[in-house]
């Protein structure tokens, strides 16, 4: 039972990648590509939709598309990157499905599990369409990968294609139709292929009814598990092939046993894909299925606030409100408008609610009405704020903290920063102090009250801060405003980092960091006290930080503990020397549209060899390897990956081998045992070489390896009341002894789990945490679990982070439906002086879960909705056209997500349409029918 030579190809991609697997004609396509191209094109569709609907010009991308062009065209350009990581997300969860569920034939429609493959791909729909209703896209996007692999292994792996299908099967997205006319165990399908040649193993009567088989699969030698008659997988892996009847059916490549009808597998699977997530998106909205795929209106950033709201902090959130206008005032409609607005409040021993909005208005307004008061004592829940931020906030955001207080919440810190980590978000600390003085008090108190936290309780933000590559600004109440507005203005742009390091204890050292043409509004950023430095251009200019006269620092501006510079645009290698005994972080960043994305993977130990991503920390000391990708330029190439160790200056510089779609597999020979930075240098190929620019960037993240080992298997799915099991294995690779376990969910559900695990050298031990979401929880709603495991001592940590979606039990399968009430057409020979008009009844049925939205996919007339008074489970629509506008096409969904479209017209149609319209009215110059469609037109390909 098993997987894919559709998979197989694509993790040797990964794999060898110099082995060529391009987009070449002729070459096998993969899941990897299969995926990308459906994307590609519903984007490119949906995009074009949308500018119709808004009267905006569309212009095609260049073929093939690029998520690059794919984005301008999309009006976007900012959003590359987001669009290009949820793509390269997509993918991996794709690829996983292989290197994780590998022996089960549910995942890839292998021995004929028909109805449990369509239950993954149908329950998975729900969920994504769950998901996007909450705006939890990056769960959405998870589930979309998981379930869009076992839907294209159908046409690899089922005789779907030997049936004679053109389309795809339709039925696999829904749980309540017929799959087709599926084979009996017990009736044979396949005979012995003829030799090498496997073109005519099906039988033939199996061919003429119409029955649906698919190939067995086993790679234990001897072992088969194929009943008598059945087809085989084929293929060098798959065992069951060498057993009668021998040879196999799958079509994953050229090569295959059935690879003479690859092509038409591969086109199949690429337009079931498109199907999939056209229903997404018809569930969806045009808008939030593209913010699902990462691409926004604006910046593509998320201004993203957690705020101590105890009684001590009114001058912060006065100065929070004021920043948060002038932000909204000045760049709303602009290309720097923030895509997404986070507040996420904390105090004492409240915190939350994260409030997520598009809408700059209704942010502005959450913002205004914020007020300081409560909070007890000294302390305050500012991880907890942290970890929702953390959880909600897209990958690569920045979080602005303020705060004034220590927290009281320190033993979420390891779990903040595996989030960190593993969502590469910027977190900035914005630390105040008061000055003032309590009167209450004696005069000698004076020093004490001149701030609420003390050194050692801000080192844990400014761990934090250093861990994420954000900063922690120490300042009086009164420095505050002019700190806050330096560092969020620039927080919307396309800012990359050229050089991000810190020295604890404080020491002289020098950097350098690259400034490439690309590159405008060139910054630096200094944290710490009693920092002198010396700043060398590319020409060999130099300029002092005690001269104020120099050419080189155009600004420069200190506030409490924070200094900033505005750097002369120079395009070379720049260095900077640093002087100071006191700790210090140094971090300069730049606006440019060129950046890079990567992940840490890890190949594969099952059946096949391949990358997954990796959730946890990379392994200490041994082979390591990363995917990364070039994002802002569809020419550029990596020259060098390198990890750089945060507080020194050892690197480890690894290979990169180049892939297709811009991605590069880095090899490195060794992962460093302390923090770590990724630095990645690349080249973008001009039309001659003096326009093609040689970059550096590095992640603003730091890394850190580990000793331990923790993996994690379960659904990703998760039923409200009922308890769910994620069974976890905690390995090492360093001494034994007792494990500390710690877990924790963002939700605050009840869970149980190990508090510890005994280990020997060397050896694994399993545990389980079981989580339990409420009844009530919504449908959507996602949960990150963090599980932890800490060795003896404290001094080596690892974890794994996961997300789940938690779904309702879902009985409504059916669509809602449209019925005519009246339509009225008094159309003249000049057909732009009349109107036309529509009255149509949308229900959802007894069973279904009502009607949730009404829109208009065709049709530029005026359309309103209202409810039957008394009767909610009623949607009444009306519509009125110019009658040059002859035809509208209106999408019906319900409560979980049903999608339908339902078409009329008051053109002169065909004698057949005429003969199924429900009603003519009487129209003096055009003969009129109307004829509604359930629109699923593909539904039908003979074999029910
Ligand atoms: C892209 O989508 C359009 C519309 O659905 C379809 O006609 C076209 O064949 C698709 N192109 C590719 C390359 O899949
Ligand atoms: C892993 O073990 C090695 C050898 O015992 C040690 O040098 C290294 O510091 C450990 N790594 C971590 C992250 O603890
Ligand atoms: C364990 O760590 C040592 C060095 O720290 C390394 O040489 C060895 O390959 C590691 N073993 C595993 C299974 O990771
Ligand atoms: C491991 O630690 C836990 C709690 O710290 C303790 O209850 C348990 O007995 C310890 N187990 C072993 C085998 O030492
Ligand atoms: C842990 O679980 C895995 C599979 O779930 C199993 O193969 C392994 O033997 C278990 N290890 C221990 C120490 O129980
Ligand atoms: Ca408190
Ligand atoms: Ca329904």
């Amino acid at each position: 039972m098993m997987s894919s030579g559709l998979a197989v190809l694509c993790l040797l991609l990964l794999h060898t990648g110099a082995q060529g697997f391009g987009i070449l004609p002729g070459n096998s396509l993969n899941h990897l590509e299969i995926t990308e191209k459906a994307i590609l094109n519903t984007t490119v569709q949906v995009c074009r939709a949308l500018a119709q609907a808004e009267g905006t010009d569309f212009t095609f991308p260049a073929q093939p598309f690029t998520a690059e062009g794919v984005a301008v065209a999309c009006n976007a350009a900012k959003s590359s990157k987001n669009f290009r990581q949820a793509i390269l997300f997509i993918m991996l969860r794709n690829i996983r499905v292989d290197l994780r569920y590998a022996l089960n034939a549910s995942f890839h429609f292998d021995e004929e599990m028909f109805v449990q493959g369509r239950k993954i791909i149908a329950e998975g729909i729900l969920a994504v369409k769950a998901s996007n209703k909450q705006e939890n896209f990056e769960a959405a996007r998870q589930t979309l990968g998981e379930i869009l692999h076992p839907l294209q292994d159908f046409y690899s792996h089922s005789n779907w294609v030997e049936l004679g299908n053109k389309a795809p099967n339709s039925n696999l997205l829904r749980s309540d139709t017929s799959i087709g006319n599926i084979a009996e165990e017990s009736r044979a399908t396949c005979r012995s292929c003829d030799g090498q040649d496997c073109r005519n193993n099906i039988l033939e009567d199996i061919i003429n009814e119409r029955i649906l088989t698919s190939g067995y699969f086993g790679v234990v030698p001897f072992v088969s598990t194929k009943p008598k008659g059945k087809c085989s997988h084929g293929g060098a892996v798959d065992q069951t092939s060498t057993i009668e009847p021998k040879g196999g059916i799958n079509k994953d490549t050229f090569d295959s046993s059935h690879g003479h009808l690859h092509t038409d597998a591969a086109n199949l699977a690429i337009a079931a894909t498109s199907e999939l997530l056209e229903d997404i998106r018809g569930a969806a909205g045009d808008r939030p299925f593209l913010q699902m795929m990462g691409i926004t209106k604006g910046s593509s950033k998320a201004l993203c606030f957690v705020i101590d709201t105890t009684a001590s902090m009114s001058d912060d959130i006065a100065t929070v409100k004021s920043v948060t206008s002038s932000i909204i005032d000045s760049e709303v409609g602009t290309d720097n408008e923030p895509s997404l607005y986070i507040l996420v409040p904390f105090n004492d021993p409240d915190f939350g609610p994260q409030i997520r909005t598009t809408d700059a208005e209704v942010f502005k307004n959450v913002i205004n009405s914020l007020s300081a008061s409560g909070g007890g004592d000294q302390e305050e829940m500012s991880l907890s704020g942290l970890q929702l931020a953390l959880t909600g906030a897209p990958p690569n955001s920045e979080i602005f903290l303020f705060t004034d207080a220590p927290a009281k919440d320190k033993h979420l810190k390891s779990t903040v920063v595996a989030l960190i980590e593993r969502t590469q978000t910027v977190v900035n600390f914005m630390i105040s102090s008061t000055t003032m003085v309590n009167r209450r008090r004696r005069r000698d108190d004076r020093q004490l009250q001149q701030s609420r936290i003390s050194s050692s309780d801000a080192q844990l933000y400014r761990d934090l801060a250093q861990t994420s590559g954000g900063l922690a600004i120490e300042v009086t109440k009164s420095e505050l405003p002019e700190a806050v507005s330096i560092v969020t203005q620039s927080s919307v742009s396309s800012l990359v980092t050229f050089l991000q390091a810190a020295r604890n204890p404080g020491k002289a050292d020098n950097f350098s960091f690259r400034v490439d043409e690309t590159v405008t509004d060139l910054k630096v950023y200094i944290t710490g006290r009693s920092v002198t430095f010396t700043l060398i251009s590319p020409t060999g200019e130099s300029q002092q930080s005690t001269d104020t006269t120099g050419s080189l620092i155009t600004t420069s501006k200190t506030v409490g503990n924070f200094m900033t510079l505005q750097l002369k645009i120079q395009g070379g290698l720049w260095e900077i020397r640093m002087v100071s005994t006191n700790p210090y972080t140094l971090k300069v960043i730049g606006q440019s549209p060129i950046d890079f994305l990567f992940d840490f993977v890890e190949a594969s130990q099952g059946p096949f060899q391949g990358f997954d991503a990796l959730d946890t920390r990379p392994r200490t000391g041994v082979k390591g390897n990363l995917l990364v990708s070039l994002t802002g330029s569809d020419t550029a190439t990596v020259t060098e990956v390198a990890l750089v160790e945060l507080l020194g200056s050892e690197e480890i510089i690894g290979l990169a081998e180049p892939q297709e779609n811009g991605n590069f597999l880095v090899r490195v020979d060794r992962i460093p045992s302390v923090e770590f930075v990724v630095r990645v240098k690349g080249r973008t190929d001009g039309v001659n070489p003096r326009t093609s620019v040689v970059f550096q960037r590095q992640s603003p993240t730091s890394f850190r390896s580990s000793n331990v080992t923790i993996t994690a298997d379960s659904d990703s799915i998760l039923v409200p009341g009922t308890p769910f099991s994620v069974p976890f294995s905690v390995m090492t690779n360093g001494t034994g002894g007792n494990f500390t376990i710690r877990t924790t969910n963002n939700r605050l559900f009840e869970s149980t789990s190990p508090t510890s695990l005994f280990l020997e050298n060397g050896e694994s031990a399993n545990g389980t945490v079981t989580l339990s979401a409420p009844l009530n929880t919504p449908s959507g709603t996602d949960v990150t679990l963090t599980i932890e495991a800490e060795a003896p001592g404290g001094q080596d940590t690892n974890y794994v982070v996961l997300r789940f979606s938690i779904v309702n039990t879902v009985t409504d399968f059916t669509k809602p439906k449209c019925e005519q009430l009246s339509l009225q057409a008094n159309c003249s020979e000049n057909c732009s002086l009349s109107t036309w008009m529509l009255s149509v009844r949308v229900t959802d049925g007894d069973e279904g879960t009502g009607v949730d939205r009404v829109s208009l996919k065709q049709g530029n007339g005026t359309m309103n909705t209202s409810l039957v008074a008394g009767n909610e489970n009623i949607t009444l629509v009306t519509y009125s056209a110019s009658c040059c506008a002859p035809d509208v096409e209106l999408l019906v969904v319900d409560r979980v997500g049903n999608v339908d479209t339902c078409f009329f017209t008051i053109r002169e149609s065909s004698p057949a349409a005429i003969s199924f319209s429900t009603r003519v009215t009487q129209m003096p110059l055009f003969g009129l029918s109307i004829v509604v469609l359930g629109l699923h037109i593909l539904t039908d390909l003979g074999i029910q």
